[in-house]
């Protein structure tokens, strides 16, 4: 018996047979761009096919908000401007089978809690095609009524920064995800995404490597912001440009630079590119730690 988990980024789809903590088989698609709900429901449909025998449940970890089933996003831009989608309605058609879905970084910080339950109260940020964040408190994963809680990367960096895809300016997300770092290279790295600024970064190509550093100097004062009002004891930091070589050292340091009081432990993520998958999981297969 396995949990089907899906995992639905802004970039990527990704699937997998889970059996209590151990993903047994894996299989990734992109994200299709289109307002429609038809290129998605393609894209789900043949992505977990393969991975449907013996699975008793299906637990989705998914970008955007989630309430009563429905997928809607804060940011239409991160998912090719669909804006809603009924989630659970689809899933429990195709696959005749229980499912639950919550906001991929919420069940993130799920699984690195559960990695590490002694760590104490933990915020999870995954810096990938948009910001996302997962707060747990006193053993609990805040979901906020609406589904709405830890939506961390909308949360206020530059008044005068770019316009972000929520509707407002100067978000976190619009600033330091890996949509928000494409978006404002200029010359010669326009039109290249994230993967390929981090690599001229790494060349020393100048403008690559202020884009990359702006994004983790606008992570730290997140993450001292995220202190503020939570007191952590620990902020885990996922997704593929957070993970990225080099990204955590800069925000320690970016980090460093604030007051003692907003000091807080960095961890990369624990379960790396696949949090989301096994904290669906873990939610869905009723495991607390
Ligand atoms: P999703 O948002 O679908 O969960 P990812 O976590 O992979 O997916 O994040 C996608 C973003 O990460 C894209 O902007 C992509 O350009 C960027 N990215 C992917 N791989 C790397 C890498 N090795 N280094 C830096 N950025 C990366
Ligand atoms: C956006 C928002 C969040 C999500 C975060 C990271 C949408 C569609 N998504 O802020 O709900 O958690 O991106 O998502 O509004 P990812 O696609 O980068 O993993
Ligand atoms: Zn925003």
């Amino acid at each position: 018996m396995t949990t089907l988990a899906i995992d639905i980024g802004g970039t990527k789809l990704a699937a997998a047979q889970v059996a209590g903590q151990t993903i047994i088989a894996r299989r990734e698609c992109p994200t299709p761009a289109s307002r429609t709900p038809r290129a998605l429901q393609q894209a789900l449909q043949s992505l977990i096919a393969p991975l449907m025998e013996e699975a008793q449940r299906v637990a989705v970890a998914s970008t955007g908000i989630l309430n009563n089933g429905i997928l809607t996003a804060i940011n239409p831009a991160n998912l090719g401007g669909l804006a809603q989608f009924p989630l659970v309605g689809f899933l429990s058609e195709i696959t005749h089978l229980p499912v639950m879905a919550i906001n991929d970084a919420q069940a993130a910080a799920w699984a690195e809690f559960c990695a590490l339950p002694t760590a104490g109260d933990m915020v999870f940020l995954t810096v990938s095609t948009g910001v996302g964040g997962g707060v747990v408190l006193n053993g609990k994963l805040q979901m906020g009524n609406g589904g709405l809680a830890g939506h961390l990367g909308h949360t206020l960096a530059d008044p005068a920064g770019p316009l972000c895809g929520c509707g407002r300016r100067g978000c976190v997300e619009a600033i330091a995800s890996g949509r928000g770092i494409a978006a404002q290279a200029r010359g010669e790295l326009a039109g290249l995404d994230a993967k390929a600024i981090f690599s001229l970064a790494a060349q020393g190509a100048i403008q690559a490597r202020e884009l990359v550093a702006q994004s983790a100097q606008t992570l730290a004062r997140l993450i001292a912001d995220v202190k503020a009002v939570t007191d952590c004891q620990s902020v885990v930091i996922g997704g593929s440009v957070g993970l990225a070589e080099g990204y955590l050292a800069q925000v320690a340091n970016f980090l460093s630079r604030e007051p003692q009081v907003y000091q807080v432990a960095l961890r990369a993520a624990h379960y790396r590119h696949d949090a989301g998958l096994l904290g669906a999981a873990l939610l869905a297969q009723g495991d607390v730690s």
